[in-house]
């Protein structure tokens, strides 16, 4: 019986959703998903018109830069407490993720994970973020389109060479374009993603709210 159960147990185990590990150990993880938000949708759906981000004219701002593993999920909290982001650090992170606390969440949750120090685990997103080149649509639009996945992601492999229908997720929310996820190996050059990141795009068409 005790066997039968932990058969079952470790069944279950398998077949769980991709979920985050409890921890993971810095350094350790197979590539990175830089996820790209579509700031028009996150100040609509969150109802907010002012502060850093919302009051400004931002397209697609970096989420993270995300250590992944290739079976499922990825890392997190790698280490506790985290080593703190320096007021110079942060004054550059701001200039492509515009909120402090998320710059801070990301380098507790993701970024000390990637074994790297802060300056340079932003450096690594900011080079990552300049790699990827906006598509004429996503660049600065002052009227509401309506897209589906599979087109957003013709026209990002379109504008950069060597990204693939496998490098990139989309997702969104309500109905809105939520994030472009982009796969990126160590040397952040493109790669597909894993089966579960691949996952978690959309399936049906979305609308992009243009910028303010
Ligand atoms: O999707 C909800 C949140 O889970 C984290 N996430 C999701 C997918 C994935 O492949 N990797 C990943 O890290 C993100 O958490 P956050 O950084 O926002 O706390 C994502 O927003």
């Amino acid at each position: 019986i005790m066997h039968l159960r932990a058969i079952l147990a470790a069944a279950i185990l398998a077949f769980l959703p991709a979920a985050a590990d409890a921890a993971g150990k810095p350094g350790e993880f197979d590539y990175y998903v830089l996820s790209l938000s579509w700031s028009p949708s996150f100040c609509q759906i969150k109802h907010k018109t002012s502060g850093s981000q919302c009051g400004k004219s931002f397209d697609l701002v970096v989420h993270g830069l995300w250590p992944q593993y290739e079976t499922n999920g990825w890392p997190q909290f790698c280490v506790a407490p985290p080593p703190a982001v320096s007021p110079r650090v942060m004054r550059q992170a701001m200039t492509f993720t515009p909120d402090s606390d998320l710059i801070k969440h990301e380098w507790a949750k993701h970024g000390t994970c990637s074994g790297d120090t802060a300056n340079d685990y932003f450096a690594h997103a900011a080079s990552a973020f300049h790699k990827i080149k906006a598509p004429v649509s996503f660049d600065q639009p002052h009227s509401l389109q309506t897209m589906d996945a599979a087109m957003i992601a013709r026209l990002f492999i379109t504008a950069n060479p060597g990204m693939t229908d496998k490098s990139i997720s989309v997702t969104c929310q309500e109905s809105l374009l939520q994030e472009i996820r982009v796969c990126l190996d160590r040397n952040l050059n493109y790669r597909d993603c894993a089966p579960d990141v691949q996952a978690q795009a959309c399936s049906t068409s979305m609308t992009l709210p243009p910028v303010k």
